[in-house]
């Protein structure tokens, strides 16, 4: 997978070098290019900003240079060599750009990406990029504007580190173990693609300043300790995310789900599954 990124800070992306993506790129399974936008500025202080059309404060990031940077890193892929006919759309660049005004960034947006060859990130400063930019990106490859959360960063640019690093894991070989990055479930239902967050995990030694390890977990009992986990994931997604357990009607719930949920103070109906 090839990674482009566009910012006025390409020093923050330092800790791509790093942990899982930076052992990535040292395999060259993962390519990443940092692009400075001031490098397609033409004036002498290189301004990427200008004060905002209608008033207001703050100012607004200029089209000008990101027009040239999309085309030079849009053009450099397209002369890339690549096998006629097998590329497909995911050979072709989709660009990212962080805003809270975008769509939620979550565990099926990060599945939907990592499908595709090459993504290019556009970190946007100050109020936002002037929005014909994103229109005009349109015309040369899919675009979307996604939100990490319901909050306001200074740039684009810690959302790029958290989207590469939700992307990047789900790359086959990427993660150490092949299993966990798709598995966030233990075959227990329980994990970001279930609607569920996960129960609590425990490792040696079996008891630590007067605490045990639950039972359970050392029984060998593979159904009873999948049961135990699913359980754990429903009682703290109903504490700690009641917005989800809102959701759960209709996705798989059994009987026994549904009364562990009851007991946790969430009614939920709808179909009876096995579990
Ligand atoms: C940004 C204008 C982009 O603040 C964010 C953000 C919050 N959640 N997800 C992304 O991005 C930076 C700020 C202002 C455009």
């Amino acid at each position: 997978m090839r990674l482009d990124i566009i910012t006025i800070f390409p020093d923050y992306f330092a800790p791509l070098g790093v942990s899982l993506i930076g052992k990535a790129m040292q395999r060259g399974d993962i390519t990443v290019e940092v692009h400075d936008l001031r490098s397609w500025t033409h004036d002498p202080h290189r301004t990427v900003d200008d004060t905002p059309f209608g008033g207001g404060p703050g100012m607004v990031m200029r089209p000008e240079p990101w027009g040239e940077a999309l085309d030079a890193i849009v053009g450099i892929a397209g002369r890339r060599a690549r096998p006629a006919g097998d590329a497909g759309p995911a050979g072709r660049p989709q660009l990212v750009v962080p805003t809270p005004a975008g769509a939620l960034f979550d565990q099926a947006a990060a599945a939907e990406l990592a499908a595709f060859e090459h993504l290019i990130f556009a970190c946007g400063r100050y109020e936002g990029i002037d929005a014909r930019v994103a229109d005009y990106a349109r015309t040369l490859m899919p675009v979307r504007e996604l939100s990490i959360g319901d909050y306001v960063l200074a740039g684009g640019e810690p959302a790029v580190l958290v989207m590469a690093e939700a992307i990047c894991r789900l790359l086959p070989g990427v993660l150490g173990n092949a299993d966990s990055a798709h598995d966030d479930s233990f075959g227990a239902g329980v994990g970001p693609m279930h609607g569920l967050v996960e129960g609590p995990a425990y490792t040696r030694p079996r008891t630590w300043r007067g605490l045990a390890v639950p039972d359970v977990l050392l029984s060998g009992n593979h159904a009873a300790i999948a049961r135990w986990r699913r359980d754990e994931a429903l009682r703290r997604t109903a504490r700690t995310r009641p917005d989800l357990a809102a959701r759960l009607a209709g996705s798989g719930m059994s009987a026994r789900d549904r009364h562990v949920l009851s007991e946790a103070g969430f009614a939920v109906s709808g179909d009876d599954v096995a579990h």
